[in-house]
């Protein structure tokens, strides 16, 4: 994972200071690409633990065509929540107190932090228990799910992405139009947050399935790790789909920032030597791309530095 190290300190030394939707501030450049050879190991950061359930749950949420926090929740996977709780406490039948801006307030104010806690602990339980709330307040809106599985072809009907381009791998392996699209214009507006992973394209080569990600926006600390491992997982899953081998991940990223409360993170991170890689177990039988269970994967041989804390901007 040398790669995603290079990536840091690149931004570190060259990027640029400036601001941000979330008000943070960060420090980024534009246009940067890593590449992962798979059978060199699943490339999960070693320089830092990395929740790999996670990663494996939101993934095979995504290729359900799932867009509401409640399954998420149920695995006990919180990645999505500030995204949906952000809605609900926006919204006119919320009645705690008030929660504007409560990314930035939360970092800077331990009380604060305290109570926003609480209240989120309250959405999520509610979320779990009342079916009609989660249908209201749990749905992320069009997000990757929706324009992955069911993207609106505008004459009343969907397109199911994934599936087309498991059969178009399948049966015109050199094809150079294997693109799967998160980027829709006509409704990133509703979206919860614009898909930042927007477009991936397959190609196949030797038996070989790679996949590139194009991705818009990047938060390098907090984000990336788990997009290179989401994508790695994702080839892996395709490849296996279409009776490839896996080849290469290659990443590709637009604005790529680190936000200016992580850059002691970064440090501490950089100061860490690379551990080997882990290699990934799919433990699925015959179950099909769309049928696999979070317990269904794992990795072996994963020995990483321990966590490292950092503050998330919404
Ligand atoms: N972000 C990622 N990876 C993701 C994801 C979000 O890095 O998979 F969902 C970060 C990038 C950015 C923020 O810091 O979330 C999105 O903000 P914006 O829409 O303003 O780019």
């Amino acid at each position: 994972m040398e790669q995603y190290l290079q990536l840091c300190r690149k931004i570190m030394h060259d990027g640029t200071d400036k601001g941000d939707r979330t008000g943070t501030g960060t420090r980024s450049i534009f246009g940067y690409q890593m590449r992962f050879t798979l059978e060199d190991g699943f490339p999960l950061l070693t320089t830092k633990k990395t929740a790999f359930r996670l990663i494996v749950s939101e993934l095979l949420w995504f290729l359900k065509g799932d867009t509401n926090v409640r399954t998420l929740i149920g695995e006990n996977n919180r990645i999505w929540d500030e995204w949906a709780f952000e809605k609900w406490a926006a919204s006119e039948e919320y009645d705690g107190p008030d929660m504007t801006d409560f990314g930035r307030r939360a970092a800077a104010d331990p009380e604060f932090k305290q109570l926003l806690d609480e209240q989120m602990d309250q959405f999520r339980a509610r979320i779990l228990d009342d079916e009609d709330f989660a249908g209201k307040y749990g749905d992320l809106g069009p997000v990757y799910g929706r324009q992955w599985r069911s993207w609106p072809d505008g004459k009343g009907g969907t397109i199911d992405q994934i599936r087309n381009v498991i059969e178009s791998i399948r049966s015109q392996p050199d094809s150079r139009r294997h693109i799967v699209s998160a980027w829709n214009p006509a409704e990133v507006e509703d979206m919860a947050l614009p898909p930042c992973h927007t477009l991936f394209q397959f190609y196949v080569a030797d038996g070989r399935l790679s996949c590139q990600l194009y991705q818009r926006s990047a938060d390098v600390f907090l984000g990336v790790p788990f997009n290179i491992a989401s994508y790695a997982l994702l080839t892996h899953l395709i490849a296996r789909e279409t009776g490839l081998q896996p080849g290469e991940f290659i990443h590709t990223l637009g604005d790529a920032h680190l936000y200016s409360n992580h850059f002691d993170q970064v440090e501490e991170q950089l100061s860490r030597t690379p551990r080997s890689l882990p290699n990934l177990v799919i433990d699925a039988g015959d179950k099909s791309i769309f049928e696999m269970e979070t317990a269904d994967i794992r990795v072996e041989g994963y020995d990483p530095h321990p966590k490292i804390k950092a503050p998330i901007a919404v």
